[in-house]
């Protein structure tokens, strides 16, 4: 019964190894190639990254250290921890020792919660976590241990223990956050005997619901969990790490990617938007009523929230996930009846404009429905949930990427200048 840590030092001598040998033996081999379009596109498909927490598949989506993401939604958000560090599923007794790990290190610092507390009462609940979480960057192991003068290939070691305080701490402050922002009464304190989802159900402190919410957040923080490392919070981690800023710089800087709108914003303003269709039809619309309100939306230039992807090009096995959940808890709820109508309607209508590659739905595109069914009114703090799952995910490359001495990040840029200069000279680049 190895702890998570005992299992990491298994692991990682063979993962270096590995790596070393690819490189020495295959370092010169071409595995993707750059076009014009992709330098002004967003690199677009450029394969430049490793990651070996999970990977995405155009057309059958995320899968964690080689599992389908459709056959994890009945684990628990450790579970995924350990898989997305291990690439392997805890055993019973290693998924108890984990569990107690991250409750014992479950305490949020007073100095905190007087953060949150000093800033404006209408700051936006994501610039409140990214801010709590920057805070405690002082408390960094791998900061001490670097001003210690730690070796190169320990600094996995404690940016693993930072991991494990940020995912043990992070849902009580989110809670927190719910809490405060939104004058629910009280900070609720973890219990420390329950699970990270159930212990943040619990610490939400949702009035009226049942024991299904709990299933619910847990759900919601395994399928958020990690998307490859091309996503914008992944890459901005990555790349904010690679300069040996500790693990609290990092996150609380992806976290400021996840809060765009194109991002994990997408899921309140996916909301927003089923609500605008809500109140302009007095409830759930006709097909017709549908059709005509998203060409409007298209027509004015906004997107379609919660529709598209950089990488998918077929529905996102992350929403058939919430799909699937809210049609066994709540088929009746108008909220979520129109989510249901906008996944018939809106595809052909983003195939028939032609402009996005992906016209099925994103992970964004059902959540706050259910969000909503359970009585969190309060859209603009979804990203905060999604926040706290992703902190899974691009803590563990992190560590990862640390285990395997990642150099620091620095891709080349040139000028339009170059660009039109070379293009010039090479008028058959391949597309
Ligand atoms: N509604 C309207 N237009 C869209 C949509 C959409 N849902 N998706 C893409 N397009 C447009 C896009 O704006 C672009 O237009 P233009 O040429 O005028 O700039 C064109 O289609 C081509 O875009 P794509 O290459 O298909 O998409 P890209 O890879 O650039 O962007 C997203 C991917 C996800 C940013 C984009 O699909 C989008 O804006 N979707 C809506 C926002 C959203 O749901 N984001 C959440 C993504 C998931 N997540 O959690 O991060
Ligand atoms: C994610 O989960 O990060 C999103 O689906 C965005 C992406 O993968 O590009």
């Amino acid at each position: 019964m190895p702890t998570l840590k005992e299992k990491m030092s298994q692991r990682i001598p063979g993962v270096r190894e590995e790596v070393k040998k690819l490189v020495k033996e295959h370092g010169s081999k071409v595995i993707s190639e750059v076009t014009v379009t992709q330098a002004y596109g967003g690199m677009r498909g450029v394969k430049s990254l490793v990651c070996d927490t999970s990977e995405v598949d155009l057309s059958r989506g995320v899968s964690i250290g080689g599992i389908h993401i459709s056959e994890l939604t009945e684990k628990l958000p450790e579970e995924i921890f350990w898989l997305l560090l291990t690439g392997e599923l805890p055993d019973a007794d290693s998924l108890e020792t984990l569990k107690k790990e991250l409750q014992k290190r479950s305490t949020v610092p007073q100095y905190v919660w007087d953060t949150l507390n000093a800033m404006p009462k209408d700051s936006h609940p994501m610039t409140m976590l990214s801010t709590a979480i920057l805070v405690m960057e002082k408390d960094s192991h791998f900061k001490k241990s670097y001003a210690e003068g730690m070796r190169k290939e320990n600094y996995w070691e404690p940016t693993l223990e930072d991991a494990l305080d940020l995912v043990a701490r992070t849902p009580v402050i989110a809670a927190g956050i719910y809490r405060m922002r939104y004058n629910k009464g009280p900070v609720i304190q973890p219990d420390k005997t329950l699970d990270l989802g159930a212990n943040y159900a619990k610490m939400l402190g949702m009035k009226g619901v049942d024991k299904t919410f709990t299933d619910f957040i847990r759900l919601y923080l395994v399928l958020h969990s990690d998307h490859e490392s091309g996503n914008v919070s992944a890459f901005t981690t990555h790349t904010v790490a690679s300069a040996l800023s500790n693990l609290y710089y990092a996150v609380s800087a992806g976290l400021n990617g996840l809060a765009g709108p194109l991002h994990g914003l997408a899921n309140q303003e996916c909301l927003k938007w089923v609500l605008m269709v809500k109140d302009m039809f007095k409830g759930a619309p006709t097909d017709e009523q549908l059709h005509k309100f998203a060409w409007d939306t298209l027509k004015s230039g906004k997107v379609i929230p919660g529709y598209g992807h950089a990488v998918l090009r077929q529905t996102d096995p992350r929403f058939t996930a919430f799909l699937e959940f809210g049609n066994r808890m709540c088929p009746k709820d108008e909220v979520f009846q129109i989510v249901a109508k906008t996944f018939k309607v809106v595809p052909p209508i983003l195939t028939e404009q032609g402009k996005a590659k992906d016209p099925w739905p994103n992970v964004d595109a059902g959540s706050g429905s259910l969000l909503w069914h359970y009585g969190m009114t309060e859209f603009d703090y979804y990203t905060v949930i999604f926040g706290v799952s992703r902190i899974l995910g691009i803590s563990s490359q992190a560590v990862l990427s640390r285990a395997i001495g990642s150099p620091i990040v620095r891709p080349k840029s040139v000028t339009t200048k170059w660009m039109k200069a070379t293009v010039a000279k090479e008028p058959a680049l391949k597309a």
